[in-house]
């Protein structure tokens, strides 16, 4: 099934040919941006000087960093007056990463919605509940537009009450899901605690974390669903990104919107296909906040070209990142983050250690910090409230629950060389 059966099966020379033209004119569009204008005039790159895709390896990369220097409007390359719409992703150290879309790139993002969405056989006829956060992040309008485009029944229920989430499931015949595959874990076992099934389910798309082939078999045999991985960054639109057909074997990346590259992450050398290491990506249909070679940290590696699906072009499941960030229950968190907030409140020192574990299937982080005696009255209750506004502080800046114990001065490792805060144990569960 094909919501754009033409650009979707273009063949290869066809592909480059719109790729190749395409990136020459972000290269124009970027020329607004006074980061890249910069960058092109240092590494000698003028529109003009591109000539086949390979020239793409003399632009630098972008980084996140570069992004959150630039915050708030840094990046955009039309007049804030043409932005329609703006989603944020959490930075490191309080001010989160600002992405902007003009009307066009609303519709580019729909429209690859769209593709994938009919990709995994959703229809006109389909009743789909869209169970993620509808604020700034950008998986609930993202998916929410796209489904709407191709003429899905939406029920907007972002997140909570899974009671409730689950009686709609039931009330309105509800046949395909989206949600972080945490979340789905979570639904599943409360619908087994209601001592009740969701029959009219066939579709389950998971995505924004990282999750395994085994989740999927669990998701598959409790929630009764096909289950398919959805892979996207706020930085490229959002969700949309890449995404399983109903081989589900490697996601398909749009390739007449996404120019990918695989590199070495240390080296930042092109990596050959089949090889792992770090997604770079050029977008080529961004409008407000065209980007060159943006380093996503996301690790995968490129795949054979041919698939059964008719469709070509494909990247393995993300296995890791090449930096620090976690992404806890489909949020993302940098131990930086934690650092500026504990830096804020002079009852706790600054060492930390985070403990992230999966506890019945769900992301549990666990933030060990040190008490600072001169701010502690040695009471109990004085404890509790330091403890309290911990989590508060780390609820307010992260967007998380976290559990915070609080652990006598001196008793956490520290370290000489590069320090490792983070504990994740997940794969071990
Ligand atoms: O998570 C966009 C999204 C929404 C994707 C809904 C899928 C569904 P960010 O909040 O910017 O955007 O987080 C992007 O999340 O760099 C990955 O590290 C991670 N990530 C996203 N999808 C997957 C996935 C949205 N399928 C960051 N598998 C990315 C593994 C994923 N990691």
């Amino acid at each position: 099934m094909f919501w754009n059966e033409k650009t979707e099966t273009l063949k290869k020379r066809d592909l480059e040919t719109i790729q190749l033209k395409r990136l020459k004119k972000t290269i124009a569009q970027v020329q607004n941006v006074d980061f890249y204008r910069k960058k092109c005039k240092d590494a000698g790159i003028i529109p003009g000087s591109i000539k086949t895709l390979e020239d793409i390896r003399r632009i630098p990369f972008t980084r996140k960093q570069d992004l959150r220097d630039g915050y708030p409007f840094g990046f955009f390359a039309v007049p804030l007056s043409k932005v329609i719409r703006i989603h944020t992703t959490s930075g490191t150290t309080g001010k989160p990463t600002v992405v902007g879309y003009t009307k066009k790139d609303l519709d580019t993002w729909a429209e690859l919605i769209a593709r994938n969405l009919t990709m995994v056989g959703l229809q006109e006829g389909d009743i789909f509940q869209n169970m993620v956060n509808y604020g700034m992040f950008t998986g609930g309008l993202g998916f929410h537009y796209g489904a709407e485009k191709i003429g899905l029944t939406v029920i907007p229920s972002a997140t909570g009450n899974t009671k409730r989430q689950i009686e709609m499931i039931q009330d309105f015949g509800v046949t395909a899901i989206h949600c972080t595959p945490s979340y789905a874990m979570h639904l599943a076992e409360v619908a087994e605690e209601m001592a009740t099934d969701l029959p009219t389910l066939k579709t389950g798309l998971f995505g924004a974390e990282p999750w395994s082939d085994s989740m999927r078999r669990e998701l598959e045999k409790k929630l009764g669903v096909t289950a398919y991985d959805s892979y996207g960054i706020s930085e490229l639109f959002g969700p949309g990104v890449a995404f399983e057909c109903q081989e589900r074997n490697g996601l398909h990346i749009w390739h007449d919107c996404y120019l990918v590259e695989i590199i070495d992450p240390a080296t930042g050398e092109v990596v050959g296909d089949g090889e792992r290491g770090e997604l770079v990506v050029t977008p080529l249909a961004k409008e407000a906040m065209p980007l060159l070679r943006y380093r996503t940290g996301d690790i995968t590696m490129k795949l054979e070209d041919e698939c059964l699906c008719g469709r070509s072009q494909k990247i393995g499941r993300i296995t890791g990142r090449s930096d620090d960030m976690l992404v806890i229950r489909g949020i993302n968190v940098f131990p930086s983050q934690i650092e500026h907030v504990l830096l804020r409140i002079p009852e706790v020192g600054n060492q930390f250690m985070v403990y992230v574990d999966r506890i019945n299937h769900l992301d549990e982080m666990t933030i060990d910090v040190e008490i600072n005696r001169s701010f502690f009255s040695g009471e109990l209750q004085d404890l509790a409230r330091i403890q309290k506004k911990v989590v508060k502080e780390l609820r307010d800046a992260l967007e998380i629950r976290t559990t915070v114990r609080l652990v006598e001065p001196g008793t956490l490792p520290r370290f000489e060389g590069k320090a490792k805060r983070v504990i994740d144990r997940r794969g071990e569960s």
